[in-house]
């Protein structure tokens, strides 16, 4: 029996409990490590790799995979508890964030299976995906490719240039989501460098564009399956989000972009998130 919209919901809300458990056991682990930009991003890369994207964790070089490249890369814990959850490694993983020689540390390295491309300088995650959307359009490939920014990182410039390179090669086969959570590292944005109006900038750059509640696993799921928004363009995807997601005490706060994580922070964290 095909799955109902609201088992499909459910199952991926249940997902992004399992990754927003695993990002705090990885914090733990490590003992600190970037809490907030992990947590906004929970419920879309659930609905990604639980969803939308056409993987196999046990194949992950898979020829004709969906990509995903996480320019944020400091919210690689997110990532990590993602793969986890989909079986590309195993989940004892998480246990060694950060440790020394582990594959998992504070940013993707593509020694984890399932990782696509090392980020962590920022900026640099828009240009990577647009190569591999023009790669797979001149190997007649028909793989999708999703990139996720910060929109702190949106401060790098080198995303403008991509932006007009995308929309120049009507990349109908890119998909951007901005994890929109207002806060960057030390501040909220607006008190940095105020980059909304964001849905008419890359309107402007040429982009198709849509906005959502990045929480609201219904409004995430039609706006994947809705890629491209129009054809023959990049897709751009707002989602709004809450920094530390799920958490009271690292919500909305740039205290919590990254911060130390001790056994007493991580049982309050899970105590809060539930059980799945
Ligand atoms: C090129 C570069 N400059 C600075 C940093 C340090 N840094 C890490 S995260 C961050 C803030 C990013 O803000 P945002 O994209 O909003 O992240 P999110 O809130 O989604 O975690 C900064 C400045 C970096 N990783 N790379």
């Amino acid at each position: 029996m095909p799955e109902t919209r609201e088992a499909l919901i459910h199952r991926l809300e249940q997902s992004a409990r399992h990754v927003r458990r695993g990002i705090w056991r990885a914090l733990r682990a490590g003992g600190s490590g970037h809490a907030g930009g992990s947590s906004s991003a929970a419920d879309i890369l659930a609905a990604l790799y639980f969803h939308r994207m056409r993987v196999r964790p046990a194949q992950p070089g898979w020829p004709d995979r969906d990509r995903f490249v996480l320019s944020k890369g400091h919210a690689n814990a997110a990532l990590g508890a993602v793969l986890a959850h989909a079986d590309f490694i195993d989940a004892s993983v998480l246990d060694r964030f950060y440790g020394f020689e582990s594959p998992f540390g504070m940013h993707p390295s593509l020694e984890l299976p399932g990782v696509e491309m090392c980020t962590g300088g920022l900026g640099h995650g828009l240009s990577i995906a647009m190569g591999m959307a023009l790669g797979a359009r001149i190997r007649k490939q028909d793989f999708h490719t999703f990139v996720m920014v910060g929109d702190g990182e949106l401060h790098e410039g080198s995303n403008w240039e991509a932006a007009m390179a995308a929309a120049h090669y009507g990349l109908g086969n890119l998909t951007l989501i901005v994890d929109s959570n207002r806060i960057a590292q030390s501040a909220p944005i607006d008190q940095l460098v105020r980059v909304e109006p964001l849905a008419d900038k890359w309107r402007a750059f040429g982009w198709a564009v849509r906005e959502i509640d990045g929480h609201d696993m219904g409004a995430i799921v039609d706006a994947l399956d809705a890629v491209p928004y129009e054809s023959g363009r990049p897709s751009a995807l707002i989602a709004h989000t809450v920094k530390g997601k799920g958490v009271s005490f690292a919500e909305d706060t740039y205290l919590w972009h990254s911060n130390n994580v001790t056994d007493d922070v991580y049982e309050r964290a899970l105590a809060e998130l539930g059980e799945p």
